[in-house]
């Protein structure tokens, strides 16, 4: 099987090429990346993959990769909120016109697709809430990041529905793991207390989100390209719900520190506060499990691949860091 993943060098992408190049040996992959700010050649090192470089809005550069395989598998995004709310563009164009572009060229060929996208589209819930976010909650994104990513999911249901693109669709709450960007929020914080710096919470950190380990989202979408049914939305996630605050305070413990040793820094606007995934149609139709069921234990090997994987996030860490101090963050 020959196996189209775009936005393969960053954060989820990457991680998928290497769990598939490991449990899949019948599957070749070619990955397509721009290669922004937040892909690195460096996350796919020693991995036998093509690498092309190129942007997925671009028309002649996806076609011909779309036509030599047999499932695409749509990573490629501009994915942060923060990013978004300073300049909304490049997220209008990658989400929105690269999704397009894909789907277009999957329409073509007749490939199918797998689209990635988030929990976020959902909006948010009250903290005492007991729903969930399901396949039939209403869209009601609050971001530029999430509405593009929302809009994303839009086009592909409209091309399945008008065009019978055969794609389908996964929405999943917030990952972590190796390879995460250090913009984000766990490895931002783990990177601050290996550098001497004081991890940052946004407002009064009350805001929950539900936390899945990258290899058991990938392992859901495998899922999802062998088993689930085309035109389908599947929501991911493994009942990972927990505040930031609460998080923080792991991050520091485990890494030996005293749990408050951190700053209270300027909330994030519109900032969502909580998401949390009803994931039984993916357990109970799909017999997707979760491997990664303890957080402690998950956060404390994430940590260990910071610790030790320095060189991969160290050029950037004093530039993030600044981007942020400008915004009080
Ligand atoms: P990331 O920012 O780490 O990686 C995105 C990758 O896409 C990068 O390698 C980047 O170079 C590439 N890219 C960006 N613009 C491109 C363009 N125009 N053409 C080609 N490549 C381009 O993001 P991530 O966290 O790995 O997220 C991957 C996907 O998963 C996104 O679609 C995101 O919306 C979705 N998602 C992420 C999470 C999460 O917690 N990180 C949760 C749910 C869904
Ligand atoms: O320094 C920080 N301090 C802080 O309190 C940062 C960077 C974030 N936060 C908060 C904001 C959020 O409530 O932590 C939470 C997580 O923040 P992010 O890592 O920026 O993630 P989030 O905005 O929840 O979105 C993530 O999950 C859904 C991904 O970035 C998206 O791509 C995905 O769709």
């Amino acid at each position: 099987m020959r196996v189209l993943v775009t936005g393969g060098a960053g954060f989820i992408g990457a991680n998928f090429v290497r769990q598939t190049l490991t449990e899949r040996p019948d599957v070749q992959v070619t990955v397509l990346d721009k290669l922004t700010y937040a892909g690195s050649r460096g996350s796919l090192a020693g991995l036998d993959v093509e690498l092309v470089e190129g942007d997925v809005a671009d028309r002649d550069v996806v076609d011909p990769l779309v036509a030599q395989a047999d499932v695409v598998v749509h990573f490629a995004a501009e994915s942060h909120n923060d990013n978004s709310l300073n300049d909304p563009w490049p997220f209008v164009h990658t989400n929105i016109v690269g999704t397009f572009t894909v789907l277009e060229a999957v329409r073509r060929h007749g490939t199918r697709l797998h689209h990635i996208s988030t929990d976020e589209v959902y909006g948010d819930l009250e903290l005492d809430d007991p729903a969930k976010f399901t396949a039939t909650t209403p869209y009601n994104p609050s971001s530029p990041y999430s509405s593009t990513k929302a809009g994303s999911d839009m086009l592909v249901r409209a091309w399945v529905r008008s065009f019978g693109v055969a794609a389908t669709l996964s929405n999943c709450s917030n990952n972590y793991g190796p390879y995460q960007h250090i913009e984000k929020f766990i490895p931002r914080q783990i990177t601050n207390v290996l550098d001497g710096r004081r991890p940052k919470l946004y407002g009064a950190g009350l805001n929950v989100r539900d936390w899945i380990h990258v290899a058991d989202h990938n392992a859901a979408v495998w899922d999802i390209i062998d088993r689930g049914q085309v035109g389908r939305t599947y929501l991911i996630g493994a009942d990972g719900e927990m505040s930031n605050k609460a998080v923080v305070e792991l991050v520091l413990e485990l890494l030996g520190k005293d749990p408050g040793d951190y700053d209270h820094v300027a909330d994030r606007p519109g900032h969502d506060l909580r998401y949390a995934i009803d994931s039984r149609p993916l357990r109970e139709e799909l017999g997707w499990e979760p491997r990664f069921h303890d957080f402690r234990a998950g956060l404390a090997d994430t940590i260990e691949w910071y610790r030790t994987n320095e060189a991969w996030w160290r050029p950037q860490k004093d530039a993030v860091e600044a981007k942020y101090a400008a915004t009080g963050q």
